[in-house]
């Protein structure tokens, strides 16, 4: 008896799956200044255990947070006592994990064969295998690259897009830094498909290539990722232990050394924005630094997130803009336009402080000071509808309409070396 009561705890333990039913989704829209401070109020509580999806920071901004069924009651009377309007985005989100979890078994089962399905979302290892093939598929152009190693010791694999030359000038795109915005890593291999094959085809991409080289690392925290797949859907950080601390995990989007530990980023290692011990603690972020300081003659920076269609650009650690402000604003206005005009996808773009909030230590903000003039953050679909349960039939509308954006910023750092 006690051996089954021992195996049955083991495999407990090994499964501990992170439910969320009857958690709801609030769009919670504060009116005034006041109301966002008791919003930042809430934020404090952390007994609710409230997933702030969308952070309180301007009134015109909406605020979504994923409220756990215990704290349901609590948070709708506070809300409701301070005359702050909310609606419910998604009504039991257990729910739409199980349907996207349904999708993804029942797509898995549809492709025996190796053609990679871009319009589902794939495990890490799919991913790693997808990089392979792509790799294999095309010798002269694609390589696989080992930037480092997670905390957890997985692999952190690049690719490499070249035709030839030694140290061209290059471009650099990462995703899934934030492990739950499942979004960001399929449109980022669909990207590498699409540069792939375009190579030789479209004369932008051609010429793009011929010129340029570019890197692009799909699964930027692959310990998050992992865990997001067998844990807990809703995870964001990486997996680092934090020393004196039963909370696992740092914010890897605050953990660069540009304004490190400034506003807009926790002292707290429970906290989903902690910025960590240090300026690059962790080694997903270090890992970049390195290569990128390495390669030397990187000229753009593009970070892919999601959710809320933003094209952001810095700073977000202070609220004075960049010196190429001018410039970036007009580049990513024209990259918006373009990505707006395949599906009627409306973006905003400015830069992080004064569109979003301020937040210290993020990746762009790094590349910028560093000397990358053209850093951008893409925050993907939606606005809220699904949030990071965007639903797999939308990656590939996505893919494309990102792909005029990204393609108009590349093109601009073509013809504009420095
Ligand atoms: N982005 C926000 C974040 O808190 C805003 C942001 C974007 C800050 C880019 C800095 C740089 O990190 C996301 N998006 O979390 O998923
Ligand atoms: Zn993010």
């Amino acid at each position: 008896m006690r051996l089954i009561l021992f195996f049955s705890a083991l495999l407990g333990a090994a499964w501990c799956l992170e439910t969320f039913v009857g958690d709801q989704v609030l769009r919670v829209k504060a009116s005034s200044e006041e109301q966002i401070s008791k919003l930042q109020l809430l934020e404090t509580l952390e007994h609710l255990q409230l997933d702030f999806w969308l952070r309180p920071s301007n009134p015109a901004l909406p605020v979504d947070i994923r409220v756990p069924f215990a704290s349901l009651q609590a948070v709708k009377v506070f809300l409701e006592s301070h005359h702050i309007e909310y609606s419910i985005l998604l009504k039991d989100l257990q729910v739409v994990i199980d349907q996207e979890r349904q999708e993804m078994v029942s797509n898995q089962r549809e492709r025996g064969s190796n053609d990679f399905n871009y319009a589902a979302y794939h495990s890490l290892e799919e991913i790693y295998t997808a990089l392979d093939n792509l790799a294999a598929e095309y010798p002269s152009l694609v390589s696989k690259q080992k930037i480092g190693e997670s905390y957890e010791k997985r692999p952190m694999y690049i690719l490499k897009f070249s035709t030839g030359g030694t140290n061209r000038p290059a471009i650099w795109l990462d995703a899934g830094i934030h492990a739950r915005e499942w979004i960001t890593q399929a449109t980022a291999l669909w990207t590498a498909k699409k540069i792939a094959s375009e190579y030789g085809n479209d004369p932008s991409v051609t010429s793009l290539l011929n010129t340029m080289d570019i890197f692009l690392l799909v699964a930027t925290n692959p310990d998050g990722y992992a865990f997001s797949h067998t844990n807990n859907r809703m995870w964001r950080k990486t997996r680092s232990k934090i020393s004196g601390s039963i909370c696992i995990g740092v914010d890897p989007n605050r953990n660069w050394d540009a304004g490190f530990g400034g506003p807009g980023a926790s002292t707290n290692p429970c906290s989903d924005s902690y910025h960590g011990p240090r300026a690059n603690s962790e080694v997903e972020v270090q890992s970049v630094v390195d290569f990128i300081k390495s390669h030397g003659k990187i000229k753009a920076f593009l970070t892919i997130h999601s959710y809320s269609q933003l094209l952001l650009y810095p700073f977000g650690y202070k609220c004075t803009n960049p010196a190429d402000y001018k410039e970036l604003d007009a580049v990513g206005n024209a990259a918006a336009s373009a990505l707006t005009s395949l599906y009627g996808t409306k973006y905003t773009v400015g830069p992080i402080c004064s569109t979003i909030y301020q937040a210290s230590g993020g990746s762009i903000d790094w590349s910028y000071d560093y000397g990358i003039k053209y850093s951008f953050a893409f925050e993907l679909r939606d606005t809220g509808r699904y949030g990071f349960l965007l639903p797999a039939s939308q990656i590939i509308p996505t893919a494309e309409e990102t792909w005029l954006g990204l393609m108009k910023i590349m093109e601009h750092v073509k013809d504009h070396p420095y």
